[in-house]
């Protein structure tokens, strides 16, 4: 090894003061936090569904393509966006009071507009509003403050304002006559790097729809985000590999997923804010969802798209606070858990039934998950099961069974072969979800 590369080896360790990361060590804090805070804010908050006087279908923040609004048009929103009710604390507190531990914000969406004060651009919040505040900044400070991580989403392919950006045809024609590495540079690329640069630790970048990206371009932004910040991770969706698996929009998978994943998730139908959609999913639901992605191994990523004047909507706070409240009482079978060492209790296969596609649809089943600990398992119960829970196939021995509601009520355990029968009161103790925590010991 040349002496040079030894010295700039040894004074990037110094500088840091410890080893360098490893992958184990990077992905801790994810593996522990399990939920995060989706934010999808953006000059699509204006319209919030509609352009015109007509209602544009389809998800929010997609209002320009949609609409295939001219970027002369769509760029007058900036000179009206004035959010004077942001609030930045009272964002990361609502995190916070939803139990969970990480947000991750638009900084950049397709439409290009930068929600940050950006020297690369003037298309921003800071240079092109009347608000002038750097929003970011502020949840940044908010976010230190109440020990949430702060990640940021950057569309760093679609940028339907610049020429040479992906997606936006109705103004610069198709992709494939664009200079799409000059946009990349002039761009995205500084762009990913101010937010690396001035907010602080960033617990993860959240790219999407790699339109046009291939392993060089991809390369590019993995080498900065290592060379700038090498604890913060990379979603799914760069254009390579990246330090954990997105799945699809919404997109819960049907069986335990290997290593690590998340899925993003509205609690509407879109992400940024249309004042039309009020298809809200109900705390019960998004508890089942949460608990039944972590016993598959996942992490669950849930939005909220604040409106134009920067509020989140009542509906949302509401029933993230619902799910906050069963995660006080019930968080340890949550953080840090790992997957169901069953399976069969998430359902199964119906042969006798295909989709379009011809495959065998799968039926999912409802009555119970669990997720897991050392010496611990947590059975989520979501319908209640009458006088016993019934559980066939466990080899340990349980040595104890209490609901976490009622920690000292330890509950009647029968063991015969690998069948476990645990006596349980008449009545839920929680109409979300009771859970049943069984400490056990190897046979
Ligand atoms: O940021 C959110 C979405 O805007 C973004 N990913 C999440 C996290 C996303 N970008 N693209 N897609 C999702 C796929 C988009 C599909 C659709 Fe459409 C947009 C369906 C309806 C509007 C594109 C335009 C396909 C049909 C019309």
């Amino acid at each position: 090894m040349k002496l040079s590369v030894v010295c700039a080896a040894l004074a990037v360790c110094s500088l840091a003061g410890a080893q360098p990361l490893s992958q184990d060590a990077k992905m801790k804090w994810f593996r522990e936090a399990k939920f995060g805070l989706f934010i999808h804010w953006g000059l699509y908050a204006i319209p919030a569904g509609e352009w015109k006087g007509q209602a544009i279908p389809g998800i929010g923040e997609w209002i320009m393509n949609r609409a295939k609004i001219p970027v002369k048009e769509y760029e007058g929103l900036a000179s009206q966006f004035n959010p004077v009710k942001f609030n930045a604390d009272e964002w990361v507190k609502l995190a916070e009071d939803a139990g969970m531990k990480y947000i991750v914000i638009t900084s950049k969406h397709h439409d290009g507009f930068a929600m940050y004060g950006s020297k690369a651009s003037s298309y921003n919040i800071v240079d092109a509003t009347p608000f002038k505040r750097d929003p970011i900044k502020e949840l940044a400070a908010a976010c230190a403050r109440r020990k949430i991580r702060l990640g940021f989403y950057y569309s760093q392919a679609q940028d339907w304002h610049e020429p040479n950006g992906a997606g936006n045809s109705w103004d610069f024609g198709p992709d494939d006559k664009k200079d799409f590495d000059q946009y990349l540079r002039t761009k995205a690329e500084p762009q990913v790097r101010e937010l690396l640069s001035g907010y602080g630790p960033v617990c993860l970048i959240w790219f999407d729809t790699p339109y046009l990206m291939n392993k060089e371009r991809s390369q590019r932004f993995i080498d900065m985000v290592h060379q700038l910040q090498p604890a913060t991770l990379i979603d799914g969706r760069l254009g390579s590999a990246g330090d954990y698996r997105s799945m699809g929009d919404n997109a819960i998978p049907n069986n335990v997923v290997e290593g690590y994943w998340e899925v993003p998730a509205t609690l509407n139908r879109t992400w940024g804010y249309k004042k039309d959609d009020n298809e809200w999913k109900t705390p019960e639901d998004l508890t089942f969802k949460l608990v039944d992605i972590v016993s598959k191994g996942g992490n669950y990523l849930l939005n909220v798209g604040p409106t134009a004047e920067g509020v989140i909507p009542q509906p949302s706070q509401t029933n993230l606070r619902a799910v906050g409240k069963w995660l006080k009482v019930n968080g340890e079978a949550i953080y840090g858990a790992g997957p169901t060492p069953f399976g069969d209790e998430l359902g199964a296969t119906d042969k006798t039934r295909t989709d379009k596609n011809g495959r065998p649809v799968f039926v999912p089943a409802t009555a119970w998950r669990c997720t897991t600990k050392p010496g611990r398992l947590y059975i989520h119960l979501f319908k209640w099961p009458g006088a016993s829970f019934e559980l066939n196939g466990l080899k340990d021995k349980v040595i104890k069974a209490y609901l976490l509601s009622n920690r000292r009520g330890t509950l009647k355990v029968k063991q015969v072969g690998d069948k476990l029968t645990v006596a349980l009161p008449r009545q839920p103790a929680d109409p979300l979800a009771t859970v049943l925590a069984l400490e056990t010991r190897a046979n």
